[in-house]
């Protein structure tokens, strides 16, 4: 193959990798709450009920040191606010959770009586692929975010690059 091939190859392997990674900084990060954050003030099931979640987006709680964030296991302790059989528990203030996988996640606040409150939720994730209603955040929320996926997106353009480069090395 003639090396101008090559590098034709390789441009559109690359342009490939970054409409891929254009998929991936979709990746959103979900305030939880909005702007009144983890709060037993905040109606977490209209809050959640207004997005989609998708594998790849975040979580993030941002609340006071009287709250925290317990990870429930099953739909029964979300409805009894069993917070003390918790599979994860938080409480920095500022808690990042990941969703990678499909399904349901529960969450709750492990101080005494605000789960009871209010202060739980309940979200469903759902395939990146899938595309929702409202996949746009709130710039503000997303600005500060949208960094650290740009840092990681930006990496495995690098190594795409460097297995992509190699390969036509490869077969060229
Ligand atoms: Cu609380």
């Amino acid at each position: 193959m003639e090396k101008s091939a090559c590098n034709m190859l390789l441009l559109v392997g690359c342009v490939g990798v970054l409409l891929m990674l254009l998929e991936q900084v979709s990746a959103e990060q979900h305030i939880v709450g909005g702007k009144q954050g983890w709060d037993q003030s905040t109606d977490f099931d209209s809050w959640a009920s207004g997005r989609t979640f998708k594998v790849g987006d975040t979580l993030v709680f941002k609340y006071s040191p009287m709250h925290s964030v317990a990870e429930l296991g099953s739909e029964d302790d979300y409805k009894k606010c069993d917070v003390g059989s918790a599979t994860n528990s938080m409480s920095d203030g500022n808690s990042v959770v990941k969703l990678t996988k499909v399904g349901t996640r529960y969450f709750a606040c492990g101080t005494a009586g605000h789960c009871d409150q209010g202060m739980k939720l309940k979200i469903t994730t759902v395939s990146a692929s899938s595309s929702g209603p409202s996949s746009s955040t709130p710039s503000s929320t997303s600005s500060s975010t949208s960094g650290v996926t740009r840092v990681s997106g930006s990496f495995v353009f690098f190594a795409s690059t460097l297995v992509m480069s190699t390969l036509m090395h490869i077969l060229c």
